[in-house]
């Protein structure tokens, strides 16, 4: 139990151990929450339940002192050039200092060094085997058998449990639990809050639950926290300012620009797209007649390329459209595609106007970036149109969802 050496009044322990800042607070109280996520889902997906986790353990920290474990990215599915890219340690994408200042956060590295390997439990979420049975949305969570394999094994000694897969190759913990669950972030806080003999908890398949308050104001200070490190914001400004001589004045991309990029971005999602989503996507040729419409409504005569298209491709959609050009990193390794990623992310949110492609992770996280940036709802709010509707005509689609709120400051 943390604070014992405060014997007496529950509420004078309280005021003195929880509601310290975290420099005073010492480590040996603090309690971890690590978290993984299904190893199939995309950079983007990961993105937004990291806000969820975020969001949940700054709930925790008003009660008891919650640390937010950063775990490393492994090599995700998306991440195609052949060099090594496992294991990535946040700072690499992320600005630690403003992560910190919304929620304690430490690298996964980080906490081994200061806790050790041996965690106290695992929950592994999934859904309810028999569905939703009562006919009405209930939250809930509750221990059940497992429903489907489960990447977590009892080590050789028969005692503790441990995961399967590249990450958290170090933990060990002596009590592991598939649980069921339908619902909001929160209802994790009866399994989590309470319990003096335990420190450091793992949530596998965190995705399994929502955000507690989706588009509202912890949904977006969340957002603003997770700034993209500074080196890539930087290159994202050295490629803008060669290619159009634009220099924009938007620090760490949480307040508002005082002039967009003389430019017009799409995001134009490819890859397993062409069979994944194959109507929600456009010829390249339909896609240049959709860009060169757009030039001409616009009035902005560069594009910016952010895409996942092969090379052909590429070379293809710009000899359709003239002054299309696409961010190529000069040394790849130094940034990993995530980084590259992130670049292309940056680049687009300052375009004067943007176009995404349908229910893509990678442009809803573009728009919040723009919306940051003060961009209007009419210049980011767009899509490319598929096949499915008319592939020339860039207004043929419907508009991505759009929530109407204040544009966050
Ligand atoms: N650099 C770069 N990568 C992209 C682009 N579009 C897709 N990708 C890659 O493909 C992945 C798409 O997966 P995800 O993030 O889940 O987004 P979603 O599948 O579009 O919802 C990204 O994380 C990138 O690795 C792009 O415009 N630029
Ligand atoms: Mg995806």
């Amino acid at each position: 139990m943390y604070c014992n050496w405060l014997p007496i009044l529950f509420i004078l322990k309280v005021s003195l151990c929880y509601s310290q800042p975290e420099s005073i607070q010492a480590i040996g109280a603090r309690k971890y929450l690590l978290y993984a996520v299904n190893p199939g889902e995309g950079f983007n997906l990961r993105r937004d339940v990291h806000m969820r986790v975020e969001n949940l353990v700054r709930s925790l920290r008003k009660d008891e002192p919650w640390v937010l474990v950063l775990p490393p990215w492994p090599h995700l599915v998306h991440w195609r050039s052949n060099y090594p890219q496992g294991n990535i340690p946040w700072k690499m994408f992320f600005d630690l200092d403003s992560l910190n200042e919304y929620v304690p956060s430490i690298e996964y590295e980080d906490f081994l060094k200061e806790y050790g390997h041996e965690i106290d439990r695992i929950l592994y979420l999934q859904n309810y085997a028999e569905g939703w049975t009562s006919g009405t949305w209930e939250d809930k969570i509750d221990p059940r058998d497992c429903i489907n394999d489960v990447p977590y094994i009892k080590d050789n000694d028969s005692e503790h449990w441990k995961r399967l897969g590249p990450m958290f190759p170090e933990l060990r913990s002596k009590e592991f639990k598939c649980m069921s669950a339908q619902g909001f972030t929160s209802i994790l806080t009866t399994q989590l809050l309470g319990r003096d003999n335990e420190r450091a908890i793992l949530v596998d398949r965190f995705e399994q639950l929502l955000h507690s308050d989706f588009w509202g104001d912890d949904y977006w200070n969340a957002r603003k926290s997770m700034v993209y490190a500074k080196e890539l914001r930087e290159e994202g400004n050295r490629f803008m300012k060669e290619q159009y001589s634009y220099i924009p004045d938007s620090s760490k991309g949480r307040q508002k620009l005082s002039t967009p990029g003389p430019f017009m971005a799409v995001h134009l999602r490819r890859a397993d797209y062409h069979y994944a989503r194959p109507d929600q996507i456009p010829s390249i040729e339909g896609a240049a007649q959709q860009l060169n419409k757009l030039k001409q409504e616009t009035g902005l005569d560069h594009v910016f390329l952010a895409s996942d298209a092969s090379e052909k491709e590429r070379k293809l959609l710009k000899k359709l459209v003239s002054n299309l050009v696409w961010y190529k990193p000069k040394n790849p390794h130094l940034y990993g595609d995530g980084g590259v990623a992130i670049i292309d992310q940056w680049i687009c949110a300052h375009a004067s106007y943007f176009v995404g492609s349908y229910e893509s992770t990678f442009s809803f996280r573009i728009r919040e970036d723009r919306q940051m940036l003060g961009m209007t709802r009419e210049n980011t709010f767009n899509d490319i149109c598929g096949i499915k509707d008319d592939e020339n005509d860039p207004h043929s689609c419907e508009k991505p969802t759009y929530w109407p709120r204040e544009t966050p400051t």
